[in-house]
């Protein structure tokens, strides 16, 4: 077999899709025509709507990124106590709690979906538990209908954290059409971004009423402060972008796609290794994420190697996401941290491997990483 050479460039994990720079200073223009830069100004208006029709959904607000929509979520349905979420996610989960004055309580995590398990939920609840913090991680669906029965069995809130599930769909329903809130990240390594930027959506249009109030430091008007809000707005120049780029989604979605069918087809036989979870037939996927499992025990190398000796063909992965946040040094001295509760989660913290996905990727990249990967073999 011929030896394989190192990329000549680095390849990332992900790189953000970026407009036309004609594009953007087309709409640069309007806004500059305009003279309005932000405080709910015509860009602004004008995402919200064709995001909340793209999205399915019948109420949306947008914001200066995921972390504060979250953090507003969570006071938008007046959370407090402790909350139930997943240790296998991004910091700014559990974080927007701990923000909030709330006690993230840990659920381990499903083998297959490396979503919160829901079977587990119910065991976790307690006098002081007011909501369920689920996240579509890789933007694969929770099990929407089981988190929704056990909170309406407990009176419980349920809050998506769907930062990865842009234009996700079970059964032609948007995804978050489901739970009370759902919260949606526009950062720039997301399939849809605003540069930075995020959104809440929500069923109830008093919720909607309240998330507006509390992310505009909760002015109702120019006599009236109603609540202690936030600044969570987003401003025109990054609607403008938004609004550009929600042209780019379908061919960047089409693109990922594509590369997903070349790892599976490259992967699916090697030995050790374990891919992204099949999801139900009426589940239509963003295929924002390429996800590996590596099972030291099978593979003959652990993930960690894999990492780092991925770097000598200048290829970065990453390994989202370890640690998890229960072995976070502001997380791990709490009862629901501690691994026997969490053990599922504990072996995928260690297993898995972000691979570059991005449509500026080639075809010949694709099968490239793969066998380098399966050179790592032993
Ligand atoms: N909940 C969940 C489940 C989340 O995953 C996130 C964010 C949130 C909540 C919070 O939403 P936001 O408040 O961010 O809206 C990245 C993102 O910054 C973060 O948004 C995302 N999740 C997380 C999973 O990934 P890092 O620290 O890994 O990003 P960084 O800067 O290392 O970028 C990754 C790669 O992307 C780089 O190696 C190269 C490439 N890149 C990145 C940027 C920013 C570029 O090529 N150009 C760029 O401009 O967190």
């Amino acid at each position: 077999m011929k030896t394989l050479e190192p990329f000549d460039k680095i390849i990332f994990v992900t790189r953000p899709v970026f407009p036309t720079i004609e594009e953007v200073t087309e709409k640069l223009q309007d806004i500059w025509n305009s003279k309005w830069l932000t405080n709910n100004g015509p860009q602004h208006t004008m995402l919200e709507r064709e995001l909340k029709n793209f999205l399915k959904v019948p109420h949306l607000s947008l914001f200066n990124n995921g972390t504060i929509a979250l953090m507003v979520a969570c006071q938008s349905l007046r959370l407090s106590g402790s909350v139930i979420t997943t240790p296998f996610t991004f910091a700014a989960t559990p974080h927007v709690l701990s923000w909030n004055n709330i006690t993230p309580i840990f659920c381990d995590i499903d083998a297959e979906t490396m979503n919160i398990d829901a079977e587990k939920i119910e065991s976790m609840i307690t006098p002081q538990t007011t909501a369920i913090l689920a996240v579509h991680v890789f933007g694969t669906p929770c099990d929407v209908e089981k988190i929704q029965e056990i909170a309406d069995r407990y009176g419980l809130r349920v809050i998506y954290d769907a930062a990865h599930a842009f234009g996700v769909e079970i059964d032609n329903q948007g995804i978050g059409n489901f739970g009370d809130v759902s919260m949606f990240s526009f950062h720039a390594t997301k399939l849809y971004h605003t540069v930075e930027g995020g959104a809440l959506v929500m069923k109830n249009e008093h919720v909607k009423q309240r998330i507006d109030l509390l992310k505009n430091f909760g002015i109702k008007n120019e006599e009236e402060v109603v609540m202690p809000g936030i600044n969570g707005k987003l401003d025109e120049v990054r609607a403008a972008v938004g609004r550009i780029m929600l042209n780019y989604v379908d061919g960047e979605r089409q693109k990922r796609f594509l590369l997903k069918k070349i790892y599976d087809e490259e992967l699916s036989d090697v030995e050790g290794l374990k891919l992204m979870p099949r999801c139900a037939a009426d589940v239509k996927l963003n295929y924002q994420y390429y996800v590996v499992r590596v099972d030291e025990k099978i593979f003959g190398r652990s993930r960690d190697f894999v990492h780092d000796e991925f770097k000598n063909f200048n290829v970065y992965t990453r390994k989202y996401f370890h640690p998890l946040c229960s072995e976070y040094t502001c997380y791990r001295q709490l009862n629901s941290s501690s691994p026997a509760n969490l053990p599922a989660a504990n072996v995928i913290g260690r297993q898995v491997l972000s691979l570059p996905m991005y449509g500026d990727l080639t075809e010949d990249d694709v099968r490239k990483i793969c066998a380098i990967l399966k050179s790592f073999r032993r």
